[in-house]
């Protein structure tokens, strides 16, 4: 099967996806949510025992393409829920109530120019009429505080948030499913670097009305990461931890009535940053693992 401590391409991480699927076809769908911008299908893999649209947690990793940790946490993490559920009582009982939708890679065409062309190539590959440079930050083109502080409106800026909220196919894709959903309990974003976890708000400095429950959330699940091998994590609002940055998901998503919107900054501090060697894998996804574990159970405990 594949190997989980190594860096993938696109190709191989959706057949791996189809394995995975066909491996445990009682717990595990494959939903393609839309096409990106080059006409690449986007997967969303659904772990559900049943029921009809039940309250669901998403988790969306590859936003940024270079970030190549995460989608390679994405993968660690939906083999780890797939072996797991049935002997891990809590996990077990999680998915007896609740569904989790998975995004692996949420900027397929990224990821593949992040392989063919440009190691540190971020945004997406849409093209921006009348200049040379491609592609819009997809983590600044969410309809929350769109076209703010912390974006920039020139098209050759790693952090350009586009011509308009959701100009980009890929954010569209993932807005239109949460949407139509309409029972997402958790909204989880999964980026490197910086060994962060936050959540809103980036487009202001203000604080979320749910600030104190967010923080002491953020803070014990925080303190589950650290427990496995003592990597340092802070924890607060976007605008308070790391910058402003407006259009970002999570704040879409706790706009939208999604109370639990969190976004992660994994590994490492900068040592390696987005070229993270492939041997912290495994460790970066299984402390992160501890961290989403708590998240979740603390959703499923509080409905
Ligand atoms: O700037 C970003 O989009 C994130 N940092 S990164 O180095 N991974 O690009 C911070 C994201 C904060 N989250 C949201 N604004 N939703
Ligand atoms: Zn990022």
């Amino acid at each position: 099967s594949l190997n989980f401590g190594a860096y993938h391409d696109l190709n191989t991480i959706y057949s791996w996806m189809d394995t995975l699927v066909a491996d445990y076809p009682n717990l595990i769908t494959k939903q393609h949510i839309g096409v990106s911008y080059e006409n690449r299908p986007m997967y969303v893999l659904k772990f559900s025992t049943g029921g009809y649209n039940r309250p669901a947690i998403w988790v969306d990793t590859g936003i940024h393409a270079r970030e190549w940790v995460t989608q390679a946490t994405g993968v660690w993490t939906a083999n780890k829920i797939a072996t797991d559920y049935g002997t891990d009582a809590s996990l077990t009982s999680l998915l007896n109530t609740m569904d989790l939708y998975m995004l692996i890679v949420a900027n397929p065409d990224g990821y593949v120019f992040s392989h063919t062309n440009d190691r540190m190539w971020r945004k997406t590959r849409s093209v921006n009429p009348g200049y040379a440079c491609r592609g819009v930050d997809p983590n600044r083109n969410w309809d929350a505080g769109f076209g703010g502080p912390g974006a920039s409106s020139y098209p050759c800026s790693d952090s350009y948030h586009g011509p308009s909220a959701n100009s980009e196919i890929e954010v569209k894709n993932v807005v239109n499913l949460i949407q139509s959903h309409g029972n997402f309990k958790a909204f989880i974003s999964v980026h490197s670097y910086s060994q962060l976890l936050m959540y809103p708000y980036g487009y202001v400095c203000s604080s979320a009305n749910h600030q104190a429950e967010l923080h002491s959330v953020g803070t014990a699940a925080a303190q589950k990461l650290t427990s496995l091998y003592g990597t340092a994590y802070q924890v607060g609002s976007i605008c308070n931890i790391i910058y402003q940055a407006s259009g970002g998901s999570i704040d879409w998503s706790y706009n939208s009535g999604i109370k639990y919107s969190f976004a992660f900054e994994l590994r490492d501090t900068g040592r390696y940053g987005f070229i993270l060697p492939a041997d912290q894998i495994i460790p970066t996804a299984s402390e992160t693992w501890l961290a989403l574990k708590h998240i979740m159970e603390y959703v499923r405990d509080h409905p």
